[in-house]
C-alpha cells in the first residue's frame, strides 16, 4: 500500500515534489498535450538528456532530471494509443503506473529519503484517447497495490472531468 493517495486539479509542471511523471512517447523527443508542457517548462536541456535514452517502449519508464522545473525529477513513461481495448491497452497502462512507481522507489533508496511525493497526468487519456473512467481505475487500483508503503501519490487532473472522475473513484466528497 501507498502512503497516501491525493487528487488535484491543475498544471503538473508547477509542482514543487520530488517526481513528476510525464506522458511521453516512444521518441522522448517531446510532443503536444503534458508532454509539451513539460518540455517547454522544463527548458531545452530536458530534450538534450532525452536524446542520449535512446527511445522507450510502452509501458515502460525512465528518470532524467527536472532543470527549469520545480520537481527533483520527471519519469517519462508511454501509455498505449488505445485502439478498442483488445490489443493490450489495459496492460500497457498499468505497467506504465508499475514501472514508474519502481523507478520512484529506487530513486528513494538511492538518496536514502524517507518519503517521497509522485505526481502523475491522466497517462494515455488525452491524444492517445484511452477511455478516461477505465484509465482512471486502472492508474488508482496498480498505484493502490503497490507495496511502496513511503511513496506519496498525487493524481493531477488538468480537466474537471478527470478530477469529478478521480475524485468519486476514490470516494473524496468535500
Ligand atoms: N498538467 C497536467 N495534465 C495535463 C497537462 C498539464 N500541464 N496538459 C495536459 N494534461 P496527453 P497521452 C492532461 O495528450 O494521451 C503527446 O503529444 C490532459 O488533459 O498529454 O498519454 C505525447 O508526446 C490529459 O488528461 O497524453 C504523446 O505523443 C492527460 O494530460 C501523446 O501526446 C494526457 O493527455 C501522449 O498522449
Amino acid at each position: 500500500m501507498v502512503n497516501k493517495i491525493t487528487v488535484l486539479l491543475g498544471d503538473i509542471t508547477t509542482l514543487d515534489v520530488d517526481i513528476i511523471v510525464n506522458a511521453a512517447n516512444n521518441s522522448l523527443l517531446g510532443g503536444g498535450g503534458v508532454d509539451g508542457a513539460i518540455h517547454y517548462m522544463a527548458g531545452p536541456e530536458l530534450k538534450e538528456e532525452c536524446r542520449k535514452l535512446g527511445g522507450c517502449k510502452d509501458g515502460e519508464a525512465k528518470i532524467t532530471n527536472a532543470y527549469n522545473l520545480k520537481c527533483k525529477k520527471i519519469i517519462h513513461t508511454v501509455g498505449p494509443i488505445y485502439k478498442d481495448g483488445k490489443h493490450d491497452e489495459e496492460q500497457v497502462l498499468r505497467n506504465c503506473y508499475i514501472n514508474s512507481m519502481a523507478l520512484a522507489e529506487q530513486y528513494r533508496l538511492e538518496n536514502n529519503l524517507d518519503e517521497i511525493t509522485i505526481a502523475f497526468p491522466c497517462i494515455s487519456t488525452g491524444a492517445f484517447r484511452f477511455p478516461k473512467a477505465r484509465a482512471c481505475k486502472i492508474a488508482i487500483d496498480t498505484v493502490s497495490n503497490s507495496s511502496y508503503d513511503k511513496i506519496n501519490v498525487i493524481f493531477v487532473c488538468y480537466e474537471e472531468l478527470d478530477y469529478t472522475i478521480y475524485r468519486e473513484m476514490l470516494n473524496i466528497n468535500n
